[in-house]
């Protein structure tokens, strides 16, 4: 194919599994830390993602699958009916725009603070090891909470969280969930070896740190059926506590990616590098051999522009591409990138916290 014709084909439809998108472009999940303690998205949520409807595919932002997998204050739940209701209005608007609209299921394990756990108690994590950084509570930025080991019988009720959250998602009519299994949050701190030092089943061979994603994957994919669940993986980013990568990248991914196509998912989904930073990996990192060995769709994500995303589909990386910052300050990207027109970049202050403005304020275009 040409060039134009690649340029064309990313605003052509594509089904990935049983979603069947308008176009390859999808909004990445994107932390905007706007909600009240309760959780409950509300007509400022739905009108945000209707706005931005337009995305072949809307991965609403990583949503606590219950109490304990909390770990910053403004950020929703799907664990309770009032948060269930509040998403239908949310996936209600979202199709009426005539849009798809997934939830990404998230556990923050060990980044969290005692300040945001019921009763106060410490967070739970694969090892008793303390992240680095702060978190958000309603008392301004806090140091995150030394954790504690989950024992082994607890387990399967951590995967009971995300079962629930899986039915919740359903009843909140989510097109289907992307398991959030990235950016050193509960997953991701099983499967490295800087934050799981386990001795039981869950713990030291890559076998047994991919196990607790691969169960909560299979889990997952009871409730909705593997056709309409997708999974999120980000190899090398340091992000939430600044976590080393694991030692063995290559091989632990590769396995974890090999082990993922026996569910056939809709999409494998990875942070390229840095999450929101840089693409530039450790040196014996090849991201594009990780994600060749999956062999379903595959979404790439990390500052990605129109012409890369373009390059990359040409030349086979990709399926889809996901965009995060861009969907921010551009409702109508979509448009945007086929018309060739500017861009708005929105300012750091915009991110994080607040209400309408610099969230639901972003113009349309001109084109
Ligand atoms: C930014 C701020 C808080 C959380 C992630 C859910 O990185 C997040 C997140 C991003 O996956």
């Amino acid at each position: 194919m040409t060039d134009n014709a690649w340029r064309t084909d990313l605003f052509n439809p594509v089904s990935l599994g049983a979603l069947t998108l308008a176009n390859r472009i999808v909004m990445a999940p994107v932390t905007r830390s706007r909600y009240a303690e309760d959780g409950v998205p509300g007509e400022l949520h739905a009108l945000y993602y209707a706005q931005r409807a337009s995305a072949g595919l809307i991965i609403a932002e990583a949503t606590n699958i219950s109490a304990q997998g909390r770990g910053y204050a403004a950020t929703p739940g799907i664990w309770n009916d009032a948060q269930v209701a509040g998403w239908q209005k949310v996936t209600e608007a979202v199709h009426a725009a005539g849009g798809k609209i997934v939830c990404q299921l998230w556990h923050v394990g060990r980044f969290s603070s005692v300040q945001l756990q019921p009763d106060g108690a410490a967070p739970v994590a694969p090892s008793a090891i303390k992240a680095e950084g702060n978190t958000y509570t309603t008392e301004g930025f806090v140091p995150v909470s030394t954790p504690r080991a989950l024992e082994t019988d607890e387990i399967p009720g951590i995967i009971d969280q995300y079962r629930h959250a899986a039915e919740n998602a359903r009843r909140a009519g989510f097109d289907g969930v992307e398991v959030h299994s990235a950016n050193s949050y509960l997953l991701d701190q099983f499967l490295r070896d800087s934050t799981n030092r386990r001795t039981d089943q869950y713990g030291g061979s890559i076998e047994n740190r991919a196990r607790l994603t691969l169960e909560v994957t299979d889990a997952v994919v009871k409730v909705w059926g593997h056709e309409r669940v997708g999974i999120r993986l980000s190899p090398v980013t340091p992000d939430a506590g600044n976590t080393p990568p694991d030692s063995n990248v290559m091989a632990m991914y590769g396995y974890l990616i090999r082990q993922l196509n026996a569910f056939d998912l809709a999409y494998l989904h990875v942070v390229e590098g840095a999450t929101a930073t840089s693409r530039e990996v450790p040196a014996g990192v090849d991201l594009d051999a990780l994600s060749g060995q999956f062999n379903g769709p595959f979404i790439g994500n990390n500052n990605y522009d129109l012409e890369m995303a373009i390059q990359r589909r040409a030349q086979g990386r990709i399926d889809a591409v996901a965009f995060g910052r861009l969907f921010i300050s551009n409702p109508d990207l979509v448009e945007r990138l086929r018309q060739g027109a500017g861009l708005a970049i929105a300012p750091h202050e915009s991110y994080y916290g607040g209400g309408a403005k610099g969230y639901t304020d972003w113009p349309p275009g001109n084109y």
